[in-house]
This record gives C-alpha cells, sequence and structure tokens, in this order.
C-alpha cells in the first residue's frame, strides 16, 4: 500500500504494479520526453529523440516544476501547461509520469543557490514558512490539474520526488545546509500538506540521494517509512568518464535490499552520461551494471536526463554514436519500454487526444 491511505485506486494500482513488477523487467525512462530533444521542441505530437532512434518511447516520463510560480513555463523552458497535457497523454497510453523540483531557494536565488539556512528558514515557525506554504499551494493546484480529462477527471497519479540528491552540497537543502533533523521535519511537513491539507491523493513519494557509501549514509536522512513510497539514488558517477560498473550494481543491490526490507520499490532515478560519449554505453555499462547482480536488477526504473542539445544531452537521437547500441539495449527484454508495459490504470480512459 502507498503511504496515503487513501491513494486513488489508480494510484494504487501504480504502486502495486510497480512492486509487482520489479523482480522482473527494469523500465525506461527519460526526462523531459516529450518537450523537446536534440534538434525539435514539440507539441504537436507524441514524439521523443529516443522513439525515433528506436521506435519505442520511455515507459517512465520525466518532468521538473523547478520555477514554478508567476512564469508560463519551468526553468528549462518547459510551458506547465504543455507538461500537464503531456502528462495526460502519457497516462492515456499507459505510462508512468515521475516529476522533480529544482526548488527556488526560498532565501534568494535558484536551486544552486547554497550557503542559507533555508530549510530551517521555511520549516513551521520559521521566517520563510508562508512563502513556503503558499508555493505548496500552488503546486497542489498544478498538480491537482493533471487528470484524465474529459469525461472523467481521473486524477493521473504521479511519483514526486522533491529535494533529490540532498546528501550532495550543491542544492540548498542539500546535507550541508540542513541537519538530518530538519530535512525530515521538511519532508514530513510537505508530505502532510499536500496530502492532508490540500487532499491530494494522486502521490506517491520518491526520497533520492546522490551516490552514498553505505546503507546507514542512504538512510541518514531518511524521512520515515510512513513518508516515503519509493527509494531512488542518483548516480552519474559510476558510469562517466570513470567507469566503474561494479561500483553501479553494488549500490543498486544497497538500495534494493534497503528498500525490499521495508516492503518498498527501487529505482535508479536519475543517471546516464553527458553526451554519451562511449557508443556501446547502453548495453555495455548500463545494462551490464543492472544485469550483473540478480538483486541489482530488481529496480523498478532507469531514468535518464534530458536532452537539451548536442552537448548536453543523455538519451541518444538519430544519427547518435550510440544510437545502434540503444536500438539493442530497448529490445533486450530486461528492458521495458511504453508499449511492453501491461495495462496498469484499470479505470484509465481510453482513446488518444492528438
Ligand atoms: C541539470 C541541467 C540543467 C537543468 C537542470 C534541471 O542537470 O540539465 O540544464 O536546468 O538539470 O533540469
Amino acid at each position: 500500500m502507498p503511504i496515503d491511505p487513501d491513494a486513488t485506486p489508480e494510484t494504487s494500482a501504480l504502486y502495486d504494479f510497480l512492486r509487482r513488477s520489479a523482480p522482473g523487467p527494469t523500465l525506461f525512462g527519460h526526462q523531459d520526453a516529450l518537450a523537446y530533444g536534440v534538434s525539435w521542441k514539440g507539441f504537436h505530437e507524441f514524439r521523443t529523440d529516443v522513439h525515433d532512434v528506436s521506435g519505442h518511447h520511455p515507459a517512465v516520463f520525466g518532468w521538473d516544476i523547478g520555477k514554478i510560480g508567476p512564469r508560463p513555463s519551468n526553468l528549462d523552458l518547459v510551458n506547465f501547461r504543455h507538461m500537464r497535457f503531456w502528462m495526460r497523454e502519457v497516462y492515456r497510453r499507459g505510462g508512468i509520469n515521475t516529476v522533480s523540483w529544482h526548488a527556488n531557494n526560498f532565501m534568494g536565488g535558484d536551486a544552486w543557490a547554497v550557503g542559507t539556512p533555508t530549510v530551517a528558514a521555511i520549516l513551521p515557525g520559521g521566517s520563510h514558512h508562508q512563502a513556503y506554504r503558499d508555493k505548496l499551494e500552488l503546486i497542489a493546484g498544478f498538480l491537482q490539474k493533471v487528470t484524465s480529462g474529459p469525461p472523467d477527471y481521473t486524477p493521473v497519479p504521479i511519483i514526486f520526488r522533491p529535494f533529490h540528491e540532498h546528501t550532495g552540497s550543491w542544492f540548498w537543502w542539500g546535507k550541508p545546509y540542513a541537519s538530518a533533523a530538519q530535512y525530515k521535519a521538511l519532508w514530513r511537513f510537505t508530505v502532510a500538506y499536500l496530502r492532508d491539507e490540500q487532499a491530494l491523493h494522486h502521490l506517491l513519494w520518491c526520497y533520492s540521494t546522490d551516490i552514498v557509501d553505505d546503507e546507514a549514509e542512504y538512510l541518514e536522512y531518511y524521512p520515515g517509512d510512513d513518508y516515503v513510497d519509493i527509494l531512488g539514488l542518483d548516480d552519474y558517477h559510476d558510469l562517466g568518464e570513470q567507469e566503474n560498473t561494479q561500483e553501479l550494481t553494488d549500490r543498486l543491490g544497497m538500495l534494493v535490499r534497503i528498500a525490499e526490507s521495508k516492503g518498498k520499490v527501487a529505482a535508479l532515478t536519475e543517471t546516464g552520461y553527458e553526451a554519451v560519449p562511449k557508443a556501446d554505453w547502453w548495453t555495455e555499462s548500463l545494462l551490464k551494471s543492472i544485469l550483473a547482480d540478480p538483486v541489482a536488477s530488481r529496480i523498478a526504473w532507469v531514468l535518464v536526463w534530458r536532452n537539451d542539445n548536442v552537448k548536453h544531452h543523455y538519451a541518444p537521437y538519430p544519427g547518435h554514436s550510440s544510437a545502434a547500441d540503444f536500438q539493442r539495449f530497448a529490445e533486450d527484454p530486461h528492458v521495458w519500454m511504453l508499449d511492453e508495459l501491461p495495462v496498469i490504470y484499470p479505470d484509465r480512459s481510453s482513446g488518444i487526444s492528438w
């Protein structure tokens, strides 16, 4: 069961699917996949770079609500109304949506403006608490409108992954700027506010660290089993220039063991090698790390970051040197793309609005 006892039937169905499917395949995910690719910006078609390369769309679609507020678009210029529309289309096609939040610093600056005691300041009683509540209220309004559309307006289940990579030092919510007690309090407040006060029941909550060395470090800031559905890991370290596939395998094994001991789901919530300069990276680095240990292979999904331009992209595009290898990756029986998913949401409205 998700941590929300009142989770919508579709949200519970998604969680159930993730738990049941985890021992089998690993789903492939890509950030901003429908919004743009290396050479295009989308709206009127269901297009992804990954599909252009392999004939298959990702199964998991990552989005980010960084800079939600007065502007129409997020920090990477994805229009928020379009984002909602795409999340609906993903749902209608039976895929999975996950939302991260590169939150601006409530004491000034963006997510990378570090060094301020912001976590403490936005907790109840803190100098910036009201600003935090106001932002969450706005987010609740946005998330509430992510529905299947007419006629049922079923809320579309969303895996929400705020305050990620807090074990690093690059975001204002990172470990050097907040104690474990403060981070946990922030997480718990956020769950209680969105779930109980704003009555959002279509969220699964995903906690994700950057690389850690052991279970104690992974759990140091963990807000508790009553506040987390999915245990994630972001790891760009092991499969980059200094590749060490065994290290990723070991970390994934650790993650799966922690998650399974709690009856929860594990996922490689972010990974990648910027511009994928290694032609066989998909099968020889990523898939190899996942398959090297049967325990590690039980991660539910792996998501790579966005395809912004030829220098900054994490999935291939037509003509890219890793395209052929990506095809092999996508065809591997262990890797599931969108068209390989069973029906996850029992009541999803049929029909595609394109
Ligand atoms: C980073 C880069 C940035 C982007 C941020 C949030 O990894 O891709 O360009 O703004 O993620 O998506």
